[in-house]
């Protein structure tokens, strides 16, 4: 009997709502590089070009064609339908599953919706361009703005909670995520020691592939959204 689920997504989540996944061929990877952008080494040598690579997306997720897709839909609609517990750790910096109606969530790499003061340490909701002329909401200190987002290098948000659900969970599903950034890649076999069911919903084979019992390939606007019936069906 499934009680339990952990639900984790990666870029693929979200292509079909217009937002670049990182490695596939036309991806983010391809147009920067990470040593560039997304590690504090890099915003520490240059801020002025990790907060235009920030903005740049973040202009992008509020531009008016960005939605949430049916695969996010299906993901809150299993949340809100399911007897048992349920939690949706995401990789994705976007907040399309907030949108989607998704509550039980953690943002294990940040959010891009919000800045983080390196002065004071609040986290507060931004949609605005970040520049260094931007001034701190709580402390008003000028400049010491990031994005709330965790780069290579960084801690990932939440473990304890995260490996605390796996380690309880009975059904573990990944959708839209390549394998290849850890800690997240090493949440399927976290889940196979709790003895849980593992679930690969992606367009194509994962690097994790092998550990997964089942796995189901296609867009994640139709895999998705027929696991999670077929799923409802079950009980
Ligand atoms: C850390 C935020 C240590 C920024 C990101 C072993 C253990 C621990 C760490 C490491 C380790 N080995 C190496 C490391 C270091 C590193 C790492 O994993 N490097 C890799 C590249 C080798 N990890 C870290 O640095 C992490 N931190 O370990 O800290 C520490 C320890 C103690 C104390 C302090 C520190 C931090 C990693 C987080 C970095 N930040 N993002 C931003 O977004 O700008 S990572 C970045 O990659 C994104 O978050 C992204 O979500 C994540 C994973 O990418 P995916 O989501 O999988 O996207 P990708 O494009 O790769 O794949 C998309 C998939 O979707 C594909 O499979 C594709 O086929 C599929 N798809 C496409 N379209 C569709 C689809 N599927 C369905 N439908 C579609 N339509």
């Amino acid at each position: 009997m499934t009680r339990r689920i952990v639900v984790l997504t990666g870029a693929g989540v979200s292509q079909e709502s217009g937002l670049d996944t990182f490695r596939d061929p036309d991806g983010i990877w391809s147009k920067y590089r990470v040593e560039d952008v997304a590690t504090p080494e890099a915003f520490a040598r240059d801020p002025r070009k990790v907060h235009d690579f920030y903005n740049l997306r973040r202009r992008n997720l509020l531009a008016g064609h960005v939605k949430p897709n049916t695969a996010h839909a299906a993901l809150a609609e299993l949340e809100r339908i399911w007897p048992g517990e349920f939690l949706l750790v995401t990789q994705n910096i976007d907040d399309l599953h907030e949108r989607a109606g998704s509550q039980n969530l953690i943002h294990m790499h940040g959010e891009m919706r919000k800045v983080r003061c390196a002065a004071c340490g609040a986290v507060t909701a931004n949609d605005a361009d970040l520049s260094l002329a931007s001034v701190c909401g709580a402390c008003t200190k000028l400049g010491a703005l990031r994005p709330h987002v965790v780069w290579f290098g960084e801690m990932p948000l939440e473990m304890e909670r995260i490996g605390e659900a796996l380690a309880h969970c009975d059904l573990f599903i990944s959708v839209g995520t390549s394998g290849n950034v850890y800690p997240a890649a090493g949440f399927v076999a976290e889940a196979n020691v709790a003895g849980a069911r593992t679930v690969e919903l992606n367009l194509e084979p994962s690097l994790g592939r092998s550990h997964f019992a089942e796995g189901h390939y296609g867009k994640a606007t139709s895999v998705v959204p027929e696991f999670v019936a077929a799923l409802l069906a079950e009980r």
